[in-house]
């Protein structure tokens, strides 16, 4: 074997099979980058989560938007926004990095960029989302409750064989959001963020906050002066916390991973967990939280 660390995936919330599927692929070989996209796509595919790709909830007009991003060991990183009828937005993210000399694609852009690549057009609202949306209508309350609505983001940070690290972060956003309204998944930086020398870092939760703390690099930041994973998470979760006088009324949880193949996690809110696989053992860990 060339490895130098065993491969280790971790993604959020509890999604034990993109993880599993994200660590059987860093095994067999795959790098980082791919094994996350990989990954991910489980759950993009999942019509049963809410929160991303296919069966995503809907904007306030009834148009699912999607948004994701990757970054690479190398630093290289792509990004789409607003992006409709397309499932797997991870892999579109990767084809804007790879393919086009730009980092971000929006809308109609990355969806054109996608059937140019062979991406298939398919209906991202299903016959359930479009029920639950229909009875939000009625009251049209806008009023997103923590870790329940919204919830189901999955960040993931892989580390192959060669101990290198990347990731990938992708959603549909808040559901019935503002139409044209975008979070922090595909923020590099906000929703996820890579340096192969330390480590990586991805979020869930109120995008608002956490773009405003740009809470991924901060956390990668931190580890680059010597905290660890979980002191980072902590680290990042105190600066939205310190003054936010909402902070009853949102979630936002952190994973981390370092080059040492040490994690950590942490959130605002108790009920928040992360899967982490290595070794051939897929575990869901619970994180502590801030206000526990
Ligand atoms: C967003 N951070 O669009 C995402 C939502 C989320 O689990 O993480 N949901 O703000």
């Amino acid at each position: 074997m060339t490895n130098k660390t065993a491969p280790i995936a971790i993604c959020t919330w509890g999604f034990t099979e993109a993880n599993r599927t994200a660590g059987k692929a860093l095994e067999n070989g795959l790098t980082a980058l791919d094994a996350a996209i990989k990954g991910v796509a489980v759950e993009e595919e999942n019509v049963k989560n809410t929160t991303v790709g296919k069966g995503g909830a809907p904007d306030r007009e009834g148009s699912v938007t999607l948004d994701a991003c990757v970054m690479d060991s190398n630093g290289d990183c792509g990004a789409v926004v607003c992006v409709e009828n397309i499932t797997n937005v991870a892999a579109l993210a990767k084809v804007v990095m790879e393919e086009t000399p730009h980092v971000m694609l929006a809308g109609k852009g990355a969806e054109e960029l996608a059937y140019k690549n062979g991406f298939q057009a398919e209906q991202l609202l299903t016959d359930s989302s479009e029920a639950a949306y229909r009875e939000w209508l009625k009251t049209s309350e806008y009023k997103p409750i923590i870790n329940i609505e919204n919830h189901d983001t999955i960040g993931m940070l892989c580390m192959d064989q060669h101990g290198d690290i990347a990731g990938a972060c992708t959603t549909s956003g808040l559901s019935y959001k503002m139409k044209g309204r975008v979070g922090d998944s595909p923020i590099i930086g906000s929703g996820l963020f890579v340096d192969n020398e330390i480590g990586g870092a991805a979020a869930t939760g109120m995008g608002e906050e956490i773009m405003k703390t740009v809470g991924s690099f901060l956390i990668v930041e931190l580890m680059r002066q010597g905290k660890t994973p979980q002191e980072a998470c902590e680290e990042a979760v105190k600066r939205i916390i310190t003054k936010n006088k909402n902070i009853e009324n949102f979630q936002v949880a952190y994973i981390a991973l370092n080059k040492k193949g040490e994690t950590g996690s942490y959130c605002i809110h108790p009920g928040f967990a992360m899967m982490k696989y290595k070794d051939g053992v897929n575990e869901r860990i619970a994180s502590t939280a801030a206000l526990d």
